[in-house]
This record gives structure tokens, sequence and C-alpha cells, in this order.
């Protein structure tokens, strides 16, 4: 299709000096021990991921995708017509949204999504460009760091970076900063930023929404080690873990473990790695942080970009922040 142009960054964990694999060693032979969240994403873990965003607890995305329906038109009318950059891009299910917007004013549109599955970027791309006729893409497939390094030549008079989902709230609060940074550093003066975000709220509601009934979210903890055996020749025993997610309520984050039930030795013989558990050990699987809007309002400000507007739902619930440079 001649409206598709996809490019593959080299990918820096497989470059050469730098093996494979180093942030698996390191995570395991830390006290207490964690693993990266990117190694979720495998093709069945990318799977789970899009059931976890329909499943009746998990509120953030339909929350996230209210907020789009609500103020797509008036987002449209402070940016002007504006090329998307998506970091993380994914399915694009709530971009959608705005590519409608901007459509019904008859502008013209151009879409940089950014995602490290090839896959998916080539089948979401397929299917915006059938309905999106006057659309242009411009795929990226790598890391946010590469890729903000590598945005096509502007078309249109202006740009927005979109960091949708809530995924900041992955990074611990210096990777956060320096990825806010290099947001920052990114955008020419005047282009735009739109940041979605999880906010804080009674507990209750946020570790149902990490622990449903139905149990995907456990398996989709789960599907880690899963991940992890396929990987690297491991031996890591699913039915001797268990899925834990509590929300600390003095850093504002979920906290997602996986617990193992017995004293057990895992081997990752790729890795050339042997790891002992004891009984209750809690291995840490990711972070999700709940933001205050005003908190990051700041953050924003010491990296250049200007708070224009903040859009949430009723409950107060998500937050959408636009932001400027
Ligand atoms: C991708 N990220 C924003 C999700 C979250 O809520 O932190 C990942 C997730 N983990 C468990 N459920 C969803």
């Amino acid at each position: 299709i001649d409206r598709l142009d996809l490019f593959n960054l080299s990918n820096p964990s497989t470059a050469v000096g730098v093996p494979d694999g180093q942030d698996v060693i390191h995570g395991l032979t830390q006290q207490p021990k964690s693993l990266p969240p990117k190694y979720f994403y495998d093709q069945q873990g990318s799977e789970l991921f899009e059931q976890i965003c329909m499943l009746p607890e998990y509120y953030p995305t339909r929350t996230e995708a209210s907020i789009f329906q609500t103020y797509a038109e008036q987002i449209t009318q402070l940016t002007g017509p504006c090329e998307l950059v998506e970091l993380g891009s994914g399915s694009a299910t709530k971009t959608r949204i705005l590519l409608s917007a901007y459509a019904a004013r008859d502008w013209p549109l151009r879409y940089v999504p950014i995602d490290v599955s090839g896959s998916i970027l080539q089948e979401s791309s397929v299917a915006l460009l059938e309905d999106y006729p006057s659309l242009g893409i411009h795929g990226l497939i790598g890391t946010y760091e590469p890729a903000l390094n590598a945005l096509p030549s502007l078309q249109l008079p202006t740009r927005m970076v979109m960091f949708i989902g809530s995924t900041l709230g992955n990074l611990p609060p210096l990777q956060s900063s320096q990825f806010l940074q290099r947001v920052g550093a990114a955008l020419a003066p005047g282009q735009f930023f739109l940041l979605g975000l999880d906010l804080q709220k009674e507990l209750d509601v946020i570790e149902a929404a990490y622990n449903d009934a139905q149990g995907v979210t456990a398996a989709f903890n789960l599907n880690m080690l899963r991940h992890l055996n396929y990987r690297y020749d491991g031996d890591f025993c699913l039915d001797a873990f268990r899925h834990v997610a509590l929300y600390n309520e003095h850093e504002h984050q979920i906290e997602m473990y996986l617990e193992s039930q017995c004293d057990q030795s895992v081997s990752l013989k790729q890795l050339d790695l042997t790891v002992q558990f004891g009984a209750g050990e809690r291995l840490l699987t990711e972070i999700s942080r709940k933001f205050s809007p005003a908190e990051l309002e700041q953050q924003l400000a010491s990296h250049g970009l200007k708070t224009l507007h903040t859009f949430t739902d009723e409950r107060n619930w998500f937050g959408l922040m636009l932001a400027q440079k």
C-alpha cells in the first residue's frame, strides 16, 4: 500500500556487546527479586493484555476511551491540523476516536505509530488505512528512545506525541522523568504532548482491577515465566507460583508479584543462571503508579511542557493531559 511506510529500528538489547537477558540476570540476583515488565509482552502476553482491557474490573481502558469520546473534538480544536505520533500504539483503538475527529473537520491525517511488535503495527496500520482513505502512515518498529530520535520530517503544521493508557505508571520515578525529558527534547516549540494517566482513588477499586474474578491478570502475570522458559530454556514451574497484586498506598502504586509456593530452585540454561526461591518469597514483576494531575503538571513543566488542559471522566478516575512545548 503506498500510504504505508514501515521502518525497523535496530533493537538495542540485541546490539553487539549488550547480551540479551542481562536485565533478567540482574533482576533475579537482586534482593528483593524483580523482573522487567517488558517480558510480559510476547504474543500470548499481548493477547492476554487485550483481554484485560475488556474485563469488568479493569476500568482504565474504558474510562480513557470515554474521555476521548467526550473531548476528541475539543482536542482537535486546541491543536489544529496535526500529525499524531503514538508511543506504544498497539491496536490503536482509542486513537481512532481522535483520527475520526480530525477527519470530521476535513483536515489532513498523518499517523506515526511506534511499537516494538512489528506484527501488531502492520495489522493495525492496514486496518486504519482501510477505514481512513486520506490517512498516511509512517510506522516505526522499535523502542521509544530510538523512535523519538527517528521521527520523520513534519508534513502537517504541527505534531502531537501521544503516550496513553497510563503506561507511564509502569516506569519508576527516575525512568519516568528521563522519559518525559526525552519527549520534551523531541518536540519543537508549539508542538503537543498528550498523556493518559490512571489517577489516585479508593484502594478497593484499584486492587479489584488487578485481581479480576476470571483470573486473566493472574494468567498474564504467570505468562512471564512461560515466556522466560521459552526464551532462555528455563524450568520455571507455573503451578509453583501465585499471582499477588497489592496497592501500596504510601507509594500510590500497584505492586504485582509472583509468590513462590515452596522452597525451590529455578534454572535458565541459556543464561547460565540458577536461583533459589524460599516459600512465600515474592518476585516483583510490575509497578503501576497512580497519579495526581497537579504533581504531573509540575513534572511536565520542569521538562518545558506547559499543561493546557486536563480532561477527565465524571468520577475523576482517569486523566488525559494535553501539554504544549
Ligand atoms: C500497560 N499498563 C498500563 C497496564 C497497567 O495497568 O499498569 C499493565 C497491566 N498490568 C496488569 N494489568 C494491566
